[in-house]
């Protein structure tokens, strides 16, 4: 059916991108949006419920910029937490310290567009401990490399921005439906499905059922359920769910004080941290690695990454953690943890987002694929899939980020996709046999 106003959509998934997207679609005049999510608000699973998040800036591109599509969205990220009274308030414009060891990860650090920004390079450990007050970075930092790029850069409150949008998204009529088992989305419903053919998962999607058996009906349905989406279809191998690693350590509300307004500091072999948040004292800690998939084996034989959720992190990471902090911060090293979690994602094969309709399902739109870099785009990403939700996407972005199965053919699951550190390879949770032990660790049960 035609699109408009009233159009009932649903929205599958309230977590980074699903909630952009309702809040563009409220912000357009649309007044039939409902927002399912398998947990309450803010999802505990959600890649973007997390302390913090870091993003950066860069300038509209000219037509011949290679990366054009991308470029398009980081410059509408840019005016949007420059802008939008939304996500404004929960940008930090600290400046951020890129580093690198290897010269893999040199090379990949430098890629960014970073012209018309104030930049200076860091070359000696000394370079490297004066982006920050004296009594910070206290640790040799040696054999790092990189810049401090003084503006446009920093981090988000990316736990506040996400509820910053969902409480403005409800105050324009969008309805949210979240919790155990009435938001949890089982499958996708299909008009006239051929019972012979690809399990009865044919025609065009009308709707979804949920974990209490009810059913939704909608003339268009996106599904934004991150690294969940591929068990509603066959992605062609197009997603790869893959889960990063954080831990925090609390902090006294004085020494919180003491390490405030820090840049962003990212090496891209080891990790990374921002500043600890003012509120509950906590320095979020990520190291940096290729990820961990969680590979079973399928009926037809195919590997498969299956995301679960668990509230504590392999060992190792929790050591490759304490090796950053003993690099810059050793005053911290070894410090308890108060919170870690696996956090997932899913990558594409060129780490492009899939913003588009299925070719089967013509009501269908799929708004994944974040690739470990989709939640600084919060604040615009959500026009992007109400622009291709109207048939109104740039052809340039479109192509970018559309369906493209062939791309996955041959796919190499064990692409590290140009991320550097831990193993140099992607890991597998399988093989996992130690993990952390921190008091009320939430795990899913599988
Ligand atoms: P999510 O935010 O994960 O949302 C998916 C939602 O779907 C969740 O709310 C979930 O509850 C819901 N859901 C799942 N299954 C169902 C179901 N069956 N029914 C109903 N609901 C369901 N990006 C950056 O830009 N900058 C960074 O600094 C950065 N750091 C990161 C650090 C880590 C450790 C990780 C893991 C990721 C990081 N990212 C970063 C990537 C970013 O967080 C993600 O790309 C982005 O949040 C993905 O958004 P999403 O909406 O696709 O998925
Ligand atoms: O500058 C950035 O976009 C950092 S994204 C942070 C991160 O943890 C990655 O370092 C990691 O490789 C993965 O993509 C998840 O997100």
């Amino acid at each position: 059916s035609e699109l408009s106003h009233s159009s009932s959509i649903l929205i599958i998934g309230a977590g980074t991108w699903g909630v952009s997207t309702a809040l563009h679609l409220a912000r357009r005049g649309y007044t039939n949006v409902t927002v399912l999510d398998e947990y309450p608000q803010p999802s505990q699973i959600s890649a973007g419920n997390d302390l913090n998040k870091i993003s950066s800036f860069v300038n509209p591109p000219d037509e011949s910029d290679k990366d054009y599509a991308n470029q398009i969205f980081f410059a509408a990220l840019s005016k949007g937490f420059k802008e939008d009274p939304i996500f404004q308030p929960h940008f930090h414009e600290v400046g951020i310290v890129m580093s690198a060891l290897s010269p893999g990860g040199l090379q990949q650090i430098q890629k960014r567009n970073q012209e018309g920004f104030d930049m200076t390079e860091l070359n000696e450990p000394e370079d490297f401990q004066k982006t920050m007050p004296s009594g910070i970075l206290t640790g040799p930092v040696r054999g790092w490399k990189g810049f401090w790029r003084k503006n446009g850069a920093g981090w988000v409150h990316a736990r506040n921005a996400l509820l910053s949008a969902i409480v403005e998204s409800q105050r324009l009529g969008v309805n949210f439906n979240c919790g155990y088992p009435q938001g949890k989305a089982v499958r996708l419903l299909h008009r006239n499905p051929d019972p012979t053919n690809n399990n009865g998962l044919t025609g065009d999607v009308i709707g979804v059922e949920t974990q209490d058996n009810k059913r939704y009906f909608a003339s268009r349905v996106i599904l934004a359920t991150g690294a969940n989406s591929d068990q509603f279809l066959d992605f062609k191998k197009q997603l790869r769910p893959t889960a990063w690693t954080l831990a925090h350590i609390r902090m006294s509300p004085e020494e919180a004080k003491s390490y405030a307004n820090l840049p962003v500091l990212f090496n891209a072999d080891q990790g990374f941290f921002m500043e600890p948040d003012q509120d509950n004292h906590e320095l979020k800690i990520c190291d940096e690695h290729p990820g961990y998939c969680n590979w079973v084996i399928g009926a037809d034989g195919e590997r498969r990454s299956v995301p679960f959720a668990r509230q504590q992190i392999p060992i190792e990471s929790a050591k490759r953690i304490r090796a950053l902090l003993r690099a810059t911060m050793p005053q911290l090293a070894d410090r308890p943890f108060s919170f870690a979690r696996l956090c997932w994602c899913a990558d594409t094969v060129d780490r492009n987002f899939l913003i588009d309709f299925h070719p089967d399902h013509p009501s269908l739109l799929l708004a994944v694929g974040a690739s470990g870099r989709g939640f600084a785009h919060i604040p615009s990403i959500g026009g992007f899939i109400a622009d291709r939700l109207e048939g109104r996407m740039e052809a340039k972005v479109a192509a970018a980020v559309r369906w493209r199965p062939e791309q996955a053919l041959n796919r190499n699951w064990d692409d590290t996709l140009n991320r550097f550190g831990g193993q140099y390879k992607v890991m597998n949770l399988q093989e996992i046999t130690e993990w952390t032990n921190i008091p009320n660790g939430y795990t899913e049960s599988l």
